[in-house]
């Protein structure tokens, strides 16, 4: 019984899984770089730039300094905490100086907001603003400060998966030098 039932949930997941692959988006060769870990504010604790806009079929290309930070896809409303289905670079990307030798890259898959957060516990980064998002709408009230404000009151940040180096949604690639 015990088995049947270990089967039947490895069956679900992977229904899931495919339910849940991203359908084709026609590339437009278009690369949108993110610095994580950009020294240029808050201390480090920063995605440069963190306010990004971008065409569906754009890809996100995130480059990592020290720190050992990743990028995990939260709602709005729910700062520093995974959204379900979203992406995960997991904290892969360790470095002791320089960018890491490989980038996380993903497809935008339409033009929704998509808020991300940093989910690095030592320090705190979500809550002190290691945020950012990628077409917010700027007609609404719904501002990456807003965000910011929000993930500051939150407590730990909430991890994605339990193995940290878990990735999902995206790619883990080569860093190549511009
Ligand atoms: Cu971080």
């Amino acid at each position: 019984m015990v088995a049947f039932n270990s089967i039947a949930v490895a069956a679900t997941t992977l229904f899931s899984l495919t339910l849940a692959a991203p359908a084709d988006v026609p590339p437009t060769q278009i690369i949108h770089r993110i610095y994580a870990g950009s020294t240029v504010e808050n201390g480090g604790l920063h995605f440069e730039p963190d306010n990004v806009v971008a065409d569906i079929g754009d890809q996100i290309e995130i480059h990592f300094l020290p720190k050992n930070h990743a990028v995990v896809q939260s709602s709005f409303d729910e700062p520093c905490k995974p959204l379900e289905g979203g992406i995960f670079s997991g904290f892969n990307f360790a470095t002791p100086e320089g960018e890491a030798d490989n980038v996380f890259t993903f497809t935008v898959k339409d033009t929704k907001p998509f808020w991300y957060y940093c989910p690095q516990t030592n320090g705190n980064h979500c809550q002190k603003g290691m945020a950012g998002v990628i077409n917010q709408d700027f007609s609404s009230d719904k501002t990456l400060a807003a965000y910011k404000i929000k993930a500051n009151g939150t407590g730990v940040s909430v991890q994605p998966s339990t193995n940290p180096k878990d990735s999902f949604g995206g790619s883990i690639v080569p860093n190549k030098p511009l």
